[in-house]
């Protein structure tokens, strides 16, 4: 199996979105309740792309309002982001343009996912996702993907989705749209 360089990508948004959520059923498989995210936390693993492995570092960006400030430090570095809204939550789709404003100084849009979560919701559901859709194409964005940790849809899409389009854009892989 060819193992291709390391990446790092950024997960960040509005606090309580459900993004720690998101990178634990990545790794576990699993639904498991979060408690806030204090800061950054940083996790790794392998994970298969198209039948390459690629050493993954994700951090998980705590999305309250006091530790803001840190996000573009946190973006420094980054390869790609997930950035993430809360899909019963108007308010924290609103707030997506300042994420984006915080994080494009060191992540090029383009490698820059938008991610609706827990689209489980049902009739709670507060966007819309051809807004959200609407959104992306508008500030140039990778895509728009919906995800449910619960149910545990769209997590993988969400993640292998955005390795590839880091992976096209820094060349690694040829270029076929996902
Ligand atoms: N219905 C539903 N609830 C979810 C889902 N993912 C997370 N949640 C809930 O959303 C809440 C917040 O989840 P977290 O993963 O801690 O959110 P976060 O974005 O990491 O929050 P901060 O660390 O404060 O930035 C928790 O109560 C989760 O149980 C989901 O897919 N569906
Ligand atoms: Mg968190």
């Amino acid at each position: 199996m060819a193992e291709l360089s390391g990446k790092i990508l950024l997960v960040a948004g509005e606090g309580g979105v459900g993004k720690s959520t998101l990178i634990r059923y990545l790794l576990d498989r699993s639904y498991q309740p979060q408690k806030i995210t204090v800061g950054v936390n940083v996790e790794s693993c392998k994970y298969d792309v198209d039948g390459s492995d690629i050493q993954v570092t994700i951090k998980d960006a705590g999305g309250e309002e006091r530790f803001r400030f840190m996000l573009p430090m946190w973006a420094k570095g980054a390869d790609g982001a997930l950035l993430v809204f809360d899909l019963g939550r108007f308010h924290t789709f609103l707030h997506v343009t300042e994420w984006l404003a915080l994080m494009q100084e060191h992540i090029p849009t383009d490698r820059i996912l938008l991610i609706g979560a827990k689209s489980d919701i049902g009739i709670r559901r507060d966007v819309d996702a051809m807004e959200a859709e609407k959104l992306s194409e508008k500030h140039n964005l990778a895509g728009y993907l919906e995800t449910s940790a619960k149910l545990g849809e769209g997590v993988d899409e969400a993640f292998s989705n955005l390795l590839r389009i880091v992976l096209e854009v820094q060349s690694e892989i040829p270029i076929n749209k996902v």
